[in-house]
């Protein structure tokens, strides 16, 4: 039997045909090679634990229940108070509680139990980001030997922060259960090595492998993207009215989930010296597309009071009767009505603190008109500033270095544009989502299952 695919993330697709970049290239590597898709769904509900099967009709849809309990220690709690601040250098905001790690545990030991009924020896699993970092430990421990790889979304943790984890040496031996771990960047791939290097249980081979007990993982970057195509026709069909009737003589664009990591407050400050420093430029607005996102997390019920203070603060402060520079938008827009703003936009401001690749600074790029593009002002510490250099790249932090690139974007000559342009798009088309699923797919077949003893390493 040809080997089928198994695809474990902490969603799965409620819709029958699904839109995104990552959810479709998961959805055609499926189509093609047949398998189950395992992930939490919306509309299952919370009663007793077990797979549920979601129907499908190229391939297998299972989702695996959460009780309250399940969801309040294992997602909102390891995953989202624990692993997600580490990963974005924000350790103040880690909540430490035992029945969090203890719920992680749990939802993950039963995945695995639940798995280990539905899969055959041959197929390939592939394992999505930070909430299942153990389940491949589970699923060894029950004997499972098939090829299983991981994809990390989010930055790799500095090792330093790794320390602040419950049980910082679980997280090596988590990894280590894998064939191939995939990251995002070159960058993190060294701060992986690097963790493995100072754990005197771990031998590097000679092939840039990592021995670990009878394990043996192969650690390597596969930047992500997104389907360019697809979004740059959304963006032309859907472009917006002349910026000029709704926003003065031009506007820049933000889009981002509602999240700490991704700069906002800073964002809106630098916006704020654009205006302050820059009276003679061009007026600009500042459109910023922030949905809600994990409100029951107390970090991020701050963050929205302080951003909508700090959007006050500036519209009450240079806004006029017909115009306000900041217009914040504080809820889900449709995907193609963004591709259309982000197509409309002199400039996208793509800002975060600490971010594992960040799509939208890609979608920002696909939607350009290439005669006439905008300008990317991008984060060094966001990981497609690895490979989109000629990107405006700034330090976030840096309001003043921020605000003088707002203005070098919308001043920018048309030449020098469409050189930038260019070159990010050439980047945008080498990651598109199906090479980054095809590569890493590849990756993991090519992996020569080690000789596994069963039970823990
Ligand atoms: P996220 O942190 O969610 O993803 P990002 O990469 O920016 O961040 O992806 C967000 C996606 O949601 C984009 O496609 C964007 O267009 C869309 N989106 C954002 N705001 C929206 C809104 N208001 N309405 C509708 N859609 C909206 C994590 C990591 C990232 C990594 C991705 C993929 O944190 O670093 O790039 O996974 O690996």
């Amino acid at each position: 039997m040809p080997a089928r695919l198994i695809v474990v993330s902490n969603r799965i697709p409620s819709e029958a045909t699904p839109s995104g970049g990552l959810v479709v290239a998961l959805h055609e590597a499926l189509r093609e090679k047949g398998g189950i898709w395992i992930g939490a769904h919306p509309e299952v509900g919370s009663e007793e634990p077990a797979l549920i099967d979601m129907g499908g009709t190229q391939y297998d849809k299972l989702a695996f229940r959460l009780t309250e309990e399940d969801r309040e220690a294992y997602y909102l709690g390891f995953a989202n108070s624990v692993l997600w601040p580490i990963a974005h250098h924000r350790t103040d905001l880690v909540e430490i509680n035992r029945s969090f790690d203890e719920g992680y545990l749990r939802v993950n030991r039963r995945i695995a139990q639940q798995m280990a009924e539905v899969i055959s020896p041959e197929d390939h699993i592939w394992i999505h980001d930070y909430h299942f970092f153990p389940l491949a430990e589970e699923l060894r421990s029950l004997g499972v030997t098939n090829r299983i790889g991981f994809f990390l979304h989010i930055p790799f943790p500095n090792i330093t922060d790794l320390d602040v984890l419950p049980d910082p040496p679980a997280f090596a031996r988590w990894l280590a259960h894998y064939d191939l771990v995939g990251l995002q960047t070159r960058a993190d791939v060294a701060r992986c090595l690097e963790m493995f290097r100072a754990d005197p249980r771990a031998e590097m081979l000679p092939d840039g492998a990592i021995k670990f007990g009878a394990q043996e993982v192969s650690v390597r970057s596969f930047p992500i993207g997104i389907s360019a195509e697809s979004f740059a026709r959304a963006a032309q069909d859907c472009a917006p009215p002349p910026a000029h009737e709704l926003f003065g003589d031009a506007y820049v664009i933000g889009v981002d989930r509602l999240d700490y990591s991704k700069g906002l407050p800073q964002r809106f400050r630098a916006f704020e010296r654009y205006l302050e420093s820059y009276d003679t430029g061009p007026r600009a607005s500042l459109v910023q597309i922030a949905p809600p996102s994990r409100e029951s997390v107390r970090a991020y019920q701050e963050i929205t009071a302080d951003l909508q203070q700090i959007a006050g603060q500036v519209n009450g402060r240079f806004g006029e009767v017909h115009w306000a520079p900041i217009r914040f938008l504080h809820r889900p827009v449709p995907r193609d009505e963004i591709a259309g703003l982000l197509r409309g936009a002199r400039a996208a401001l793509v800002t975060p603190l600490a971010d594992g690749m960040n799509l939208v600074a890609k979608e920002y790029v696909a939607a350009q008109d290439p005669e006439d593009p905008g300008v990317l002002v991008l984060s060094r510490f966001a990981g497609a500033a690895e490979d989109m250099t000629e990107a405006l790249l700034v330090n976030p932090h840096d309001v003043d270095e921020t605000a003088a690139a707002i203005r070098r974007a919308l001043t920018m000559p048309l030449e020098e544009r469409q050189a930038r342009h260019t070159a990010c798009l050439k980047v945008v088309e080498a990651t598109d989502t199906r090479i980054w699923a095809r590569s890493f797919l590849n990756r993991l077949a090519a992996c020569t299952p080690a000789l596994r003893i069963t039970g823990r390493a």
